[in-house]
Order: C-alpha cells, then sequence, then structure tokens
C-alpha cells in the first residue's frame, strides 16, 4: 500500500483538455497525484466541462480583461498559488508566459508539446512536419523555462508520418501519444524520480539525462 501524500497539480488549459483528461484518467488508475484546480484562460472550453464532471474545482483567467501580458500573469500566479501545487502542467494552454512567472515556477512547471523539439517550437507544428518532409514527428514534455518550447527535455514519443497524412490526422496520432507520455512524466515527478538541477539539467532516477528517454513509433509507453 502507498501511503504517499498525492503530489498536488494545478492543470493549465485553453481548450479541449485531453491532455488534462488522460492525466484524470491516470488517477484512476493510481497515478498519485491532487488535481487541486484547473484553470483556463479561454472561457466555455470542452476541458473546463471535463475537469467539472471529475469534480476538480475549475476557474476562468480571460487574458481579454487585462491590457499587459505582466498583469495577466501577476493575477495568474496568485490564482495558482492560491491550490499550493508542486507542479504546475500545461496542458494545451496557448499564452505565452512572462519571465518572471516562469522563474516562480522554475523546475516545477511541466509543457507538452506537439513536436519532436528542438525541430519545431512554436505553433502550426504537424503543418510544418509536414511541409519539410519529416519521416518522424511527435511530441515532447519538457520543463518550461523563459525560452519558448526550449526547456530541457523530460521525455518524447515518435510518430511515423505516413505518405496520405494531411495535418489533421497527424495531429491525431501525435496527441495519442501525449496522452500516454504526459501521465508517465507527471508519475516520475510525483514518484520524486524526476526533477530539475541548479544547471538546468534534468535528472531522472538520479542520472543525469545526456537527452530525453524517447519511445519509437513501435515502442509502448510505459
Ligand atoms: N512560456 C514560456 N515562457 N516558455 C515556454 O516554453 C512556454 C510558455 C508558454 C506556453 C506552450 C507552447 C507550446 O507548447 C508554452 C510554452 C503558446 C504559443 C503562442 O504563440 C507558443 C507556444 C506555446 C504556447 N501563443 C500566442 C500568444 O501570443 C497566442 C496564440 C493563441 O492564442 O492561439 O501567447 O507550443
Ligand atoms: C496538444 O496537442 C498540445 O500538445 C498542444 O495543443 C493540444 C492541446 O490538446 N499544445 C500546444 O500547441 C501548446 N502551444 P488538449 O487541449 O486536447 O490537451
Amino acid at each position: 500500500m502507498n501511503r504517499a501524500k498525492p503530489l498536488p497539480l494545478v492543470v493549465l488549459i485553453s481548450g479541449s483538455g485531453s491532455n488534462l483528461q488522460a492525466i484524470i484518467d491516470g488517477v484512476a488508475k493510481g497515478l498519485q497525484v491532487d488535481i487541486r484546480a484547473v484553470i483556463s484562460n479561454q472561457p466555455g472550453v470542452f476541458g473546463l466541462q471535463r475537469a467539472e464532471e471529475a469534480g476538480i474545482p475549475t476557474r476562468v483567467l480571460d487574458h481579454k480583461d487585462f491590457h499587459q501580458r505582466e498583469e495577466y500573469d501577476e493575477a495568474l500566479q496568485s490564482l495558482i498559488d492560491e491550490f499550493r501545487p508542486d507542479l504546475v502542467i500545461l496542458a494545451g494552454f496557448m499564452r505565452i508566459l512572462t519571465s518572471g512567472f516562469v522563474r516562480h515556477y522554475a523546475g516545477r512547471m511541466f509543457n507538452i508539446h506537439p513536436s519532436l523539439l528542438p525541430k519545431f517550437r512554436g505553433l502550426h507544428t504537424h503543418q510544418r512536419a509536414l511541409d519539410d518532409g519529416e519521416i518522424l514527428h511527435g511530441a515532447s514534455v519538457h520543463f518550461v523555462t523563459e525560452e519558448l518550447d526550449g526547456g530541457p527535455l523530460i521525455v518524447q514519443a515518435q510518430v511515423r508520418v505516413e505518405t496520405d497524412d494531411d495535418a489533421e490526422r497527424l495531429a491525431a496520432r501525435v496527441l495519442k501519444r501525449e496522452h500516454q507520455i504526459y501521465p508517465l512524466a507527471i508519475r516520475w515527478f510525483a514518484e520524486g524520480r524526476l526533477a530539475l538541477n541548479a544547471q538546468g539539467r534534468v535528472i531522472l532516477d538520479g542520472r543525469e539525462q545526456k537527452q530525453p528517454v524517447i519511445f519509437t513509433p513501435e515502442q509502448v509507453v510505459g
């Protein structure tokens, strides 16, 4: 029996929240986290409904109510910290975060990005992967730093690009992989096996990672 206190999380979303759902489903299967709140910058998105159905408190902090990015991020930080999370999860959160905010959560904020970073930082990753004729594409979980999509990589899952793929089909296959690797990275952190050290390097099971853990297209995540 595991008596460890579940890791308190706050999850930030902007949309459908399927990655949030993967974490909620993970909890039902024994993932030792306590999702204290789900916060969206977009009112009315489906991810908020998913949270409500799981009995998780929700908040909306609409960026349109703020004139400056700094003001928004200060309000967001105050709201998050009311819930005292040990880890903040960006799950399809679509706002770039200011350096003060990112520094406040140094070593305790993850993002999932729909590409094999460092390839295709930013937006529209699936179309860009197709346009560049990539054979492999995928998703990455990383610690968030001030460098957009440039923080230290934790884990990646690859998918093979098919000859008849369009961005939508490719995105759907990448999303399935996201749902596998995000709960895994969160589990490692909750188990105290994963950290960012003072030098900004990823430590997993006491070893400094020279590269992320990589799952090839054929490999089952787990
Ligand atoms: N903030 C920092 N400082 N560092 C990172 O690595 C971040 C971050 C904020 C979000 C997620 C990221 C992604 O995985 C993320 C990583 C939004 C944009 C963007 O251009 C880019 C990257 C990511 C998230 N957002 C527009 C903006 O002006 C708004 C776009 C929209 O609303 O549709 O903020 O891809
Ligand atoms: C996911 O593919 C995630 O990687 C991506 O948005 C989707 C959110 O899906 N994130 C970004 O592009 C961040 N800029 P979800 O809301 O169903 O989890």
